[in-house]
């Protein structure tokens, strides 16, 4: 990274530079810094047309962004807040290696809060805002590894017991424990966001930040100045996530969005950036993104040599160094600072002529002075029209000394020994004796100390404890039956997508008068694909600034209209943006007590595949909603080959504990799942969410078959009966989304062709039936006295005589992890292997999946049975034009 500050550029006489910068400074004390900013900003206006070249810098020299003359004075009582984060520091680390004495291995970070606690401590003293009746608070995303300072403070609030700070990372000890890091499904009275997969917090925030704006501009919820407040680490800024959407932020001017980057300048194992510097590269990367850049590089102690400095030397020295080289300089000596940083000029020597090498050796950087923390929040808060990220600077593992303080190991630290606590204890001032310390007792001083009273008086100034996950809203009162009766009614011959009958759903549901307004549709540019461009006529597409210009269609009927109080969330090319969206939207009961109703609708296979670690935080953070995988199905999706075709989505959803996953055929069934979906998330409050794969391959929406509503949200119910059933060749079809049609082709070739009656199911669910049979072996299993239950696969197939043929879109697992519930054995037809781009009649071919090929297995099951002969076998596979010898598509 540049530091473009020189003072000694091209022979350019010393005398000379002092004289600009002397007129500089005079402009600057006359009329103020706007006015030097004008003025420098035209001299370079000037320079360009004059022909000079001006390298581009998006970065401001290695110093303070706040200067000292314009530092707030520091509102609180430092000495105190100083013994309190002391204490905190303590009962973290005492947290870490109780647990690690008690269980090895148990593992616990020491090093990241150890770093942070200032920038923590300055937040929860003067910033953070809890949540009241009157004000909805600011949200705090918590870097993950800094949980044990949040927990430690939690402590001594009184909010959190010794026995539970004693079970850190031992939750299922009795009386519970403390997760590992912030997850709102293990604590959900405590954290508010999960954060500790590296990247995934700073872009959740950013669309937490610009939904809060959604909400106020829709008319929702009322406009505060709330903050969305995110700590990440330096290392963290690596993951692509990080930096991904914060161009989102500068657009949208998202000036309720503060990031603090705790540039410790290292990650796990070492240096972030050991050749460069992680700060000036963050900085030119947000300043790049046109954001509010405030860097805390140097502590107050530092303020008077710059002072002294009136040539620009230290500067121009600070920028020189590279991270390794600090990392190495903050926890030397004095004497080894004055010698390697001050000594690279006898004029820089000079400056600190008058200190000793013990003040040398306590020069703090910006991020462990409150004064200097302080200065940057204010100065965040208040800024208008931008967000701001401050970069600080710290140590890590600040305070361990020998046990790890800058050290490339300190992140895994996590041990100390007899000397190592005592020193920290003294360090730090606990109030332990040398034998007591070594036990590394929690310490909560007397609840009329003054330390408590402080911290519980600055937190009621703040409204109430940070951080705190309620749930406030109310339960919706309808049961929507109206809303979703019609598309029981089945699409009278006409060929429909489940596709566009999803989005006449969902055009419903936005007319709707208890949900309409909540509903939330989230689109990462693909809503024509999925034929959802009348919605942006009429329910708008979201704009924070309306629409600035005639759209080019402005002639049409669905014209591209942005709105202030557009409904639409079109995201752009980006799922994992739209998660975010999806992720505020769905958790918004909780964040803002609003029962928003988001329907993210994408490609499916960019979904599940493509950003499942976020899925997994929304799971964690109990996030309600529906996902619609678009085009799904690897044969359904015609044409657009390997990368596009999804036969994988519903295996991959599998593991997410909470969220439902179906794979409906119908249109009744749709709206079966997503009116049963709305009472079981809005009504019961249950914290699950949906994943519904939608298909583009038209054809005619039956009507329901009677009440089969039970069958549909389990996971399986009899769509038609065999018309023979005295047949003595029976079968059991099973077929789900759009394959379930070929599987009713099958059906009637089996019929017409070779006497075969087969009864189809339609399983909607592979997910909900392996739950159910997982969950009723592990009840049998634990009541060995009682009468065992039955899986519901078994009890659908009790009475259903004849060979089972399960076919399906996606990968042969799916029917085959039921088949051990089944009264037979079950051969699956699935697309395991990579798509092509082929019609769908050939795609079905190559994965063997269509009618052809479901006849094929159910006859080959009658032959394995010894129910039909072999010749009836050869000749169907002539007769039915299956190559026998064609590649097999799930190693081609
Ligand atoms: C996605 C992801 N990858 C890897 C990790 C493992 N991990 C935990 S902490 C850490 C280093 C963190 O460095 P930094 O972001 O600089 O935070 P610091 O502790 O230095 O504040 C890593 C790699 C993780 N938590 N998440
Ligand atoms: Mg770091």
């Amino acid at each position: 990274m540049d530091n473009e500050i020189s003072t000694q550029p091209h022979g350019m006489e010393d005398v000379e530079i002092q004289e600009w910068l002397e007129s500089l400074d005079s402009v600057l004390e006359s009329s103020g810094p706007e006015v030097a900013a004008e003025i420098l900003e035209r001299l370079r206006a000037h320079a360009t047309v004059n022909g000079i070249d001006l390298p581009f810098s998006a970065n401001t020299p290695y110093a303070n962004t706040i200067p000292v003359r314009l530092q707030p004075l520091f509102p609180g009582d430092q000495e105190l807040e100083r013994r309190i984060k002391s204490l905190i520091r303590w009962n973290a680390l005492a947290m870490v290696v109780r647990a690690n004495r008690v269980e090895h291995n148990i593992g616990g970070h020491i090093s990241t809060y150890a770093s942070a606690a200032t920038l923590y401590e300055v937040g929860f003293n003067h910033f953070f805002r809890a949540r009241t009746e009157e004000f909805e608070g600011d949200t705090v995303y918590f870097q993950g590894h800094a949980s044990p300072g949040i927990y430690a403070r939690a402590f001594l609030e009184g909010r959190l017991s010794a026995q539970k700070l004693e079970n850190f990372r031992r939750e299922l000890k009795p009386g519970g424990g403390l997760s590992s890091y912030p997850h709102p499904w293990l604590m959900p009275d405590f954290w508010e966001f999960p954060t500790v997969s590296m990247g995934l917090s700073p872009l959740m925030a950013i669309y937490q930040a610009r939904f809060n704006r959604y909400l106020e501009d829709r008319g929702l919820k009322s406009a505060t100045d709330a903050k969305v407040w995110t700590f990440l680490g330096d290392g963290e800024t690596d993951e692509p996530e990080s930096l991904g959407a914060i161009t989102l932020a500068s657009r949208e001017k998202l000036d309720n969005l503060i990031f603090v980057v705790n540039c410790n300048l290292q990650r796990l194992d070492g240096p972030v950036r050991g050749n460069g510097q992680i700060i000036q590269e963050l900085e030119s990367a947000f300043r790049g993104a046109r954001w509010n850049v405030i860097k805390v590089l140097w502590g107050s102690e530092w303020d008077p040599i710059f002072e002294r400095d009136t040539e620009g030397l230290l500067v121009k020295r600070m920028g020189e160094l590279v991270d390794g080289e600090y990392q190495k300089l903050v926890v030397s000596s004095g004497a080894y600072v004055r010698e390697h940083f001050f000594g690279s000029d006898p004029r820089l020597l000079k400056l600190v002529e008058p200190m000793s090498d013990e003040s040398l050796r306590r020069l703090r950087l910006g991020g462990h002075d409150p004064r200097k923390v302080y200065a940057a929040y204010k100065a965040a808060v208040e800024h208008k029209g931008s967000p701001t990220v401050i970069l600080a600077r710290t140590i890590k593992g600040y305070g361990l000394g020998e046990a790890g303080e800058g050290k490339n190991v300190t992140h895994q630290q996590k041990k100390l020994n007899e000397d190592e606590l005592r020193e920290f204890r003294s360090r730090f001032g606990i109030p332990l004796n040398d034998e007591d310390c070594i036990e590394v007792p929690f310490y909560r001083p007397p609840e009329d100390s003054v330390e408590i009273q402080y911290l519980r008086a600055r937190r009621e100034a703040l409204g109430g404890y940070v951080p705190k996950r309620s749930v406030r809203t109310k339960p919706l009162a309808a049961d929507h039956d109206e809303l979703f009766k019609e598309f029981h009614e089945g699409s009278d011959g006409r060929e429909v997508s489940t596709t566009m009958a999803f989005v006449g759903m969902l055009r419903k549901m936005l007319k709707d008068p208890e949900i309409g307004k909540l509903v939330v549709p989230i689109v990462p540019d693909e809503a024509r694909t999925f034929g959802m461009e009348s919605l942006f006529r009429t329910a708008g597409i979201y704009s924070s600034v309306g629409q600035k210009y005639e759209p080019v269609d402005v002639n049409t009927l669905l014209y591209y209209k942005e709105a202030k109080d557009g409904q639409i969330l079109e995201e752009g090319i980006t799922e994992a943006g739209s998660m975010g969206s999806f992720i505020a939207a769905g958790s918004a009961y909780a964040t803002h007590g609003i029962n928003t109703i988001p329907f993210f609708i994408y490609y499916s296979m960019f979904g599940f595949q493509r950003i499942a670690d976020f899925i997994w935080a929304a799971a964690d953070m109990r996030t309600r909603g529906f996902m619609l995988g678009g085009t799904a199905g690897r044969t359904t999706l015609s044409g657009e080959g390997l990368q596009h075709q999804d036969g994988n989505s519903h295996v991959l959803a599998l593991p997410v504990p909470n969220n439902k996953a179906y794979d409906p055929a119908f249109a009744y069934e749709i709206a079966v799942i997503i009116q049963d979906g709305i009472r079981r998330m809005y009504k019961e409050g249950e914290n699950i969410f949906y994943y519904i794969t939608v298909m583009n391959e038209p054809y005619a929406m039956p009507p329901m078959p009677g009440d089969v509503k039970g069958g549909i949200l389990r996971g399986m119910y009899r769509f038609r009966h065999a018309t023979n059933p005295k047949s003595k060749l029976r079968a059991q079809l099973f077929g789900s989304g759009a394959i379930l049609n070929e599987v009713l082709r099958a059906q009637e070739i089996l019929e017409t062709k070779y006497s075969v009656a087969a009864d189809v199911w339609s399983v909607t669910s592979y997910k909900e039936l392996y739950s159910d049979g997982i969950e009723t072996e592990r009840w049998n299993r634990l009541h060995p006295g009682e009468k065992p239950r039955t899986p519901y696969v078994a009890k659908c197939l009790s009475d259903a005589p004849g060979v089972l043929v399960a076919a399906s879109d996606y990968l042969k697992t799916l029917p085959n992890m039921i088949s051990k519930w089944m009264p037979r054995r079950l051969a699956s037809l699935g697309t395991d292997g990579f798509g092509r781009s082929e019609g769908r009649a050939a795609l079905r071919d190559f994965f063997e999946v269509d009618s052809r090929f479901i006849t094929l297995a159910t006859l080959h099951e009658l032959f394995a049975d010894g129910k039909i002969e072999r010749s009836v076998l050869d000749k169907a596979i002539k007769d039915l034009g299956i190559n026998a010898d064609k590649p097999n598509p799930v190693t081609s």
